[in-house]
């Protein structure tokens, strides 16, 4: 019996050290330590043994059990380490390798412009102020001037939310707050979205942008007016550019002017890019109507102030030769990557 544990010692030891493999590991433990191996086998004739060989026997059989449990033990880990080592060698990352380029996005046309607008501003000494785009008719209309009938205050081009909530048409409400809220002097850009209900097409949009601005401060005269928005134009569209103003009305100020830049292309000729005009307009400004300063608590005895506002789309529209309007809005890459 001692021969034969013996030999399951050295046949188990010559087993365990030809293989490599977990699941031939575990057929083995089976086979030699399992409750039907070979090793079990033997100790179950144990009790045909005599007195004095019993536990030599018995002695033997653990010893041979313990050599056996510890080369397999030795070998699961030896496995298990090479297991790893391969796994490592498989997943080895070359952190020299270069790198897959992310596609970056920029910014879109309309910030683009609207940030040189800013900057020029800045320039300047005006401050950017913002406001609600959910508006109550008060700021939108009544504080402005626009009384009752005005028909920009029609359903028809205004998104009313309720009889006195609805969406700027404008963003002069901003300078409204604003004079509401700080004694002059003011010097303020209200640029944002607004808000107009008409049908989509090459030149509208029921979404766009404004860029509104408001000085007032003592003796602040037209000669203000025009120097800063004429340093402006002159900024925005290079040093070369001609200005005229002429008259017009808004309900918010008096007297009130438009500003047009005349044509780069004809030098005032007239051609297609101008329609025919020589002229290009750009803005609209004026004087605070007094009205509007006292509704704000603001003494138009004591100050006074001018104010301006353009459409942002028109002026990208005209900077990058782009005919339709909705081309903004629709998101598409190949459109954007053009800026
Ligand atoms: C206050 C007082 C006066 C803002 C002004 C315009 C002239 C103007 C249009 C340009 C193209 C709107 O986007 S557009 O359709 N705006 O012509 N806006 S003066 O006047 C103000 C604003 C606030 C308290």
């Amino acid at each position: 019996m001692l021969n034969a544990l013996q030999t399951i010692k050295e046949q188990a030891a010559q087993a365990l050290a030809q293989t490599g493999d977990p699941k031939l590991l575990d057929e083995l433990r089976v086979k030699y330590l399992g409750k039907k191996g070979e090793l079990t086998a033997i100790l179950k004739q144990m009790g045909k043994l005599s007195a004095e060989e019993r536990p030599k026997v018995g002695a033997f059989a653990n010893e041979v059990r313990a050599s056996i449990e510890a080369l397999i033990d030795e070998k699961a880990a030896s496995i298990k380490a090479e297991m790893q080592s391969k796994k490592l060698e498989a997943e080895k990352l070359d952190v020299t390798m270069p790198g897959k380029a992310a596609p970056i996005g920029k910014p879109h046309p309309l910030t683009k412009v609207l940030d040189e607008v800013k900057e020029i501003f800045l320039g300047m000494g005006f401050s950017i102020a913002e406001g609600p785009e959910v508006e109550l008719d008060y700021y939108n209309f009544e504080a402005l001037n626009i009384p009752k009938d005005h028909p920009a205050r029609d359903t028809q081009d205004t998104f009313y939310i309720s009889d006195n909530v609805l969406l700027r048409t404008q963003t002069s409400p901003v300078q409204i707050r604003t004079m509401e809220n700080q004694k002059p002097p003011i010097h303020i850009i209200a640029p944002g979205r607004v808000y107009r209900s008409d049908a989509v097409d090459a030149t509208h949009s029921p979404l766009f942008h404004q860029i509104e601005g408001l000085v007032v401060d003592k003796g602040v005269t037209m000669a203000d007016l025009k120097g800063t928005l004429e340093l402006f134009v002159k900024r925005l569209y290079g040093e070369e550019s001609v200005v005229r103003f002429r008259p017009h009305h808004f309900p918010f100020t008096e007297p009130s002017a438009e500003l047009d830049v005349q044509c780069f292309a004809c030098k005032g000729e007239g051609c297609r890019l101008c329609k025919g005009e020589g002229w290009i307009e750009i803005l609209g400004c004026g004087m605070v109507h007094p009205k509007v300063l006292s509704i704000c608590g603001i003494d138009p005895e004591e100050y006074s102030g001018f104010a301006f506002g353009m459409g942002l789309e028109r002026i990208v529209m005209r900077r990058y030769n782009i005919s339709d309007m909705r081309l903004f809005f629709e998101n598409d890459v190949r459109f954007l990557n053009q800026f």
